[in-house]
């Protein structure tokens, strides 16, 4: 009896067999995959038992956002560098929790530059509610010993990989190089994050509207046109369009790439600036959403395509299918 028919495709597996598209690969990339896939189960782990080893709640101290820093956010953060820095596959890294990037030493340093959020959605970890890791990687630019932010300040266009772990309820981790989006599902028992979503495209019509609605007075006008339009699909015939908002971005996103959902956060037309920090929320999610079918703006042009000046530099965001991101954009300059 063949064992292979007992298991299915690892992430290790999956991750190799993508090398294999890329012959002048050294296989930096697939060693780099594999162990953010380690930090995700050492993460996972850690999420698991929040409520029973007391680490969450706030450490007292506050993060570059000025957000309350959460313990877990902080063990999140601490694993994240340590496994990556230990990968000898990264050179610098960027953190939602770190004002400055960290550079690693030269002797471990690698071909690769990371940006991340190493817990997202940190609000929602005492009431026990979906949360996330993101990931943004790109080719490290500058020579060996001189890695430094500017390694990370580009556009989104530039990133070879990114992805996400949500700790929901079950650990999943999806990833994409570029040719497909991939999902991964972390078996307990095993420890192994085994392929559950393949090849994964975005459904193109917008079943579920995912922001927070609270924010209705801080939105410039073409919000507001923009949603009436797409409730403005449910008719007393049938209900076309649905609202989930779980107020984890990452835990947003993914239901709303195997579902069809759109989710937006505007700027504030008060200070003209959005909340979700481009380089390590918007640029890797709207990377999976190109892969997969859909689409990312930023209203004025597409998220991939804006400057990064800043490591914690924040965007409007509006992310989902194609045709009603294209909608918002028109919306938006009309
Ligand atoms: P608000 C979580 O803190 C986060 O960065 C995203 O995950 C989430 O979508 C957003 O902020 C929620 O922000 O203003 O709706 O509470």
């Amino acid at each position: 009896m063949s064992l292979a028919a007992d298991f299915g495709v690892t992430l290790t597996q999956h991750v190799l067999g993508n090398q294999g598209h890329h012959p002048e690969a050294r296989g930096q990339f697939s060693a780099l995959l594999t162990q953010i896939g380690v930090a995700g189960k050492l993460i996972s782990a850690q999420v698991r038992r929040a409520g029973l080893i007391e680490i969450w709640g706030a450490t007292g101290d506050t993060n570059v956002q000025g957000e309350s820093v959460q313990k877990l956010d902080q063990i999140a953060n601490d694993t994240f560098i340590e496994v990556l820095r230990r990968s000898g596959c990264v050179a610098v890294m960027a953190s939602e929790e770190m004002d400055d990037v960290v550079v690693v030493e030269p002797e471990l340093a690698g071909d690769y530059v990371v940006a991340f959020d190493p817990l997202d959605g940190s609000s929602n970890i005492d009431a026990s509610v979906s949360i996330g890791t993101i990931f943004a990687i790109y080719p490290r630019t500058s020579p060996r010993g001189e890695a430094s932010a500017a390694d990370l300040l580009r556009p989104g266009r530039e990133m070879v990989g990114a992805g996400y772990i949500v700790y929901g309820s079950s650990t999943v981790l999806t990833y994409s190089a570029g040719e497909t989006v991939d999902s991964f599902t972390l078996d307990p028992a095993s420890g192994e994050f085994f392929l559950t979503r393949a090849d994964i495209q975005m459904p193109q019509r917008t079943r579920v509207l995912s922001l927070n609605e609270c924010n209705g007075p801080y939105w410039e006008p073409w919000v507001d046109a923009f949603l009436a339009d797409i409730k403005g699909r449910n008719d007393a015939e049938k209900r076309r369009v649905t609202s989930r908002h779980i107020g984890s971005l990452v835990a947003d996103f993914h239901r709303n790439l195997v579902k069809g959902g759109l989710f937006l956060y505007p700027v504030d037309k008060r200070t003209g600036r959005g909340k979700l920090r481009l380089l390590y929320e918007c640029n890797p999610l709207a990377f999976l959403a190109e892969v997969a079918g859909g689409a990312a703006t930023d209203g004025g042009r597409a998220i991939l395509d804006v400057p990064v000046d800043t490591l914690h530099q924040r965007s409007g965001l509006v992310i989902g299918p194609s045709e009603d991101v294209q909608l918002a954009e028109r919306l938006y300059r009309a």
